[in-house]
Parts: structure tokens; sequence; C-alpha cells
């Protein structure tokens, strides 16, 4: 039995299309359905949900065999016990800096002044910072990033931005980009060896799903004119 761990949500809305293209196909939907470990069209392969900052914990400790998880929760993770051999791109957005509106952060950065900086990922922002010489209070939090700065708990967040609306829509501004980010692949390392054939499969049956989902966004560019 190949057990497969996914977040409800985006990860598990985009990660499907890929698994139908390897026959995978869940028996319910995870949304109208309370069950934590569902079926699937395949009797060798099942699901189970859990929060996404816990899968890369599941696939570590052998609780998965296989997940898909965020970079950024893959870094903070840290990675240990898990082989990650693909790159989904699939539920993609940046990691960045967002400070208010009316808050001036190159004159800040270059006074060397101390920044609070408020964040769900305190060790891709600790790098960040440190790698920049600046100066960081770092305040964690596990949600709601955006209030930090509007509140005065934090001069700045780290945070996602995908479409840039919830900063918009909360007097922010995206001031720094820090990674590119995109869901990942990760594999137990162990179930890697005692399971090899099947779970290579597996994999590779992904690889040519994310391959052709490319494939058919390139025809389009492909369609339009030369450049003069
Ligand atoms: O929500 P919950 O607390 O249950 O868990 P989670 O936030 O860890 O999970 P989920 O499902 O929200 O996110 C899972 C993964 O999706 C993340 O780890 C990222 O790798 C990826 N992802 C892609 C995103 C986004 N895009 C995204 N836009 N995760 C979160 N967001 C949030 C962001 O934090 C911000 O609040 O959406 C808001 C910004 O979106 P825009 O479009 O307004 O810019
Ligand atoms: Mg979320």
């Amino acid at each position: 039995m190949i057990t497969f761990a996914l977040s409800k949500g985006r990860i598990f809305d985009e990660t499907l299309p890929l698994l139908a293209a390897a026959g995978i196909v869940p028996s319910e939907d995870p949304e109208r359905s309370r069950k934590l470990i569902i079926g699937t069209s395949r009797p060798d392969v099942r699901i189970v949900l859990v929060r996404a900052t816990d899968v890369p914990t599941y696939v570590q400790h052998g609780g998965a065999d296989l997940g898909v998880v965020g970079r950024d929760t893959l870094i903070e993770h840290g990675g240990q016990g898990l082989v990650q051999p693909l790159d989904l791109q699939i539920a993609r957005c940046r990691m960045s800096v967002a400070v208010r509106s009316d808050f001036d952060y190159a004159a800040a950065v270059r006074r060397g002044s101390r920044l609070a900086v408020a964040t769900k990922y305190t060790s891709c922002a600790r790098e960040h910072f440190a790698a920049k010489g600046v100066h960081v209070d770092l305040i964690k939090l596990y949600g709601s990033m955006e209030l930090a700065p509007l509140t005065g708990l934090a001069d700045a967040i780290v945070d996602l931005v995908s479409t840039g609306n919830t900063l918009k829509a909360n007097h922010l501004v995206e001031v720094e980009q820090i990674l590119s980010i995109s869901a990942r692949l990760v594999v137990n390392r162990a179930a890697l060896r005692l399971q090899h054939a099947r779970l290579r499969s597996l994999i590779e049956q992904l690889e040519v799903a994310v391959q052709q989902r490319t494939q058919a966004a390139e025809p389009l560019r492909a369609t339009l004119p030369a450049a003069p």
C-alpha cells in the first residue's frame, strides 16, 4: 500500500489533475467528507489528509510514504529524511517582504534600524535579513500576517503573495521578493528503498504529467506572432 499525504484546499485541488494523469482518482471529495483517510481508484494507493505544515512531518516519520508540500513549508521543516524528486510546478507564489504603504522600508534599512518582522516563516526570514546584514526582531505568527503592520505589532511581514490582492486590500506593499515558491513531491527515504519499484513508477508517472502540463502551455506561446 502506498500512502500519499495531501493538505486540503489548493494543494489537494492542484495535485488532483496530476494524480488523475497517473491513474489515481480519490474516491471521495475531502471538502464534503470528514474522513481523514480516503481511498482511490487504485487499490494500492490511499490518501491521508493532514495540515499543510504537517505533510513533511508525516512523510519524514513514515506516517505517509510520499506527499505534496509547498517549498515554503519544506524549507521551514528542514527536509530531514525526505527525498525531493520533483518540482510539481503547482500552487505557485512568491515569498516576499511587505510593509505599510506609508513605511519607508529603504530608509529604515539604510539607517540600520532594527526592524520588527512578523512571519510564519522564521527560518527563511532570519536567513534573508542576515544575508542583507539587517538586524531584525522576529515575531512568530501562525496566520493573518497582514494584520501585524496595521496594528503596530511589526514594521514588516514576510508572507506569501500570489495575486497581491490581499496586500492591496490591507494597504501593504511588497518591497522585496525572497523566494519563488511551488509545491514539491517529497518521499520518505526509507520507503523509497523498501518500495522502490512501486514508488519509482509513481514518481515517473507524475513527472510525465508535470511535463505534459508544461508542454500543453507551450503551443499557445508558439502560435503568437514572432517578435519583429
Ligand atoms: O490555510 P491553513 O492555515 O490551513 O494552512 P496553509 O496556509 O499552510 O495551507 P494553504 O492550503 O493555504 O497553502 C498551502 C500552500 O500553498 C502554501 O504552503 C504555499 O506553498 C502555497 N500557496 C500558493 C499559497 C499561496 N499561493 C497563497 N497565496 N499559500 C498561501 N497563500 C496566501 C498568503 O499567505 C496570503 O495570505 O494567500 C494570501 C495572498 O494571496 P494573494 O493572491 O492575495 O496575493
Ligand atoms: Mg492558508
